[in-house]
């Protein structure tokens, strides 16, 4: 093929004249890879179709997690995990935050993963939202787990964000992963909002924090994965960086 008609359109060894496309851009082709990480946020059964507390076309975005799963060598995934006194339930629940009526309790089905979601063995499960006390929407500020640092000392430098539900738990962990210095993706057919005007104001201020927003389409495996940290024998391996 001549330099110009094919290959994965990743800017950088274009045919003359080319130019990458910026970073971000809708058509850009983004390879996954060794220093990535994909971040599933709530996708449990109240949050998805006949679940109390179900996000519209919640349970869409499952195949669309689980395709672009085998692109990544570090996946985590948060639940909401309250107590059943959680500060955050309201007897008459206005759908909003601090009124939400009672979901995923720890324990119930409700809490349960969705069944058809695929987890790999490695993944790191993160939950949140145990205190009775405290309402946390983001895995980035669960109190004895520093996500954060746990993911930078594994190299981690871009974090690919899905699940549920825009507005809240995928907003907030966005926000979270940016702020803690990470390149942060959120992958737009891979969330679902519970109100179209609240989705779209999120999407518009994780933006305007330099979230650069995606679609899985765009996402290809590099096939690159991160050095094991323990040879064969169980001892720390040395690397460079
Ligand atoms: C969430 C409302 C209440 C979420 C969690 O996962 O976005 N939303 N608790
Ligand atoms: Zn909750």
């Amino acid at each position: 093929m001549s330099a110009t008609d094919g290959g994965p359109a990743t800017g950088g060894a274009g045919g003359a004249g080319l130019r990458p496309a910026p970073a971000g851009a809708p058509s850009e082709t983004i390879l996954t890879g060794a220093r990535d990480a994909l971040i599933v946020v709530d996708v449990q059964r109240d949050f998805c179709p006949g679940g109390s507390l179900p996000v519209p076309g919640g349970d869409e975005v499952i195949p669309v997690i689980n395709r672009i799963v085998p692109f990544f060598g570090r996946w985590i995934y948060t639940r909401d995990w309250h107590p059943a006194n959680h500060v955050s339930f309201s007897a008459s629940p206005e759908y909003r935050d601090g009124s939400w009526p009672a979901h995923c309790v720890q324990g119930t089905p409700g809490a349960d993963w969705c069944a058809t979601l695929d987890i790999p063995m490695n993944a790191i499960l993160v939950s949140k939202g145990d205190d009775p006390d405290r309402e946390t929407y983001s895995g980035f500020r669960v109190e004895r787990f520093d996500l954060a640092q746990f993911l930078k000392l594994r190299g981690v430098e871009r974090v690919f964000i899905t699940g549920l539900a825009t507005e809240y738990c995928v907003r907030q962990t966005a926000l979270d992963a940016g702020a803690a210095g990470f390149t942060v993706y959120l992958v737009e057919d891979a969330v679902r909002g519970i109100s179209p005007e609240g989705s779209a104001r999120a999407l518009k201020e994780m933006e305007a924090a330099g979230v650069i927003r995606i679609t899985s389409g765009q996402l290809q495996d590099s096939g690159e994965r991160p050095a094991p940290a323990y040879d064969e024998h169980g001892n720390p391996v040395e690397h460079d960086d």
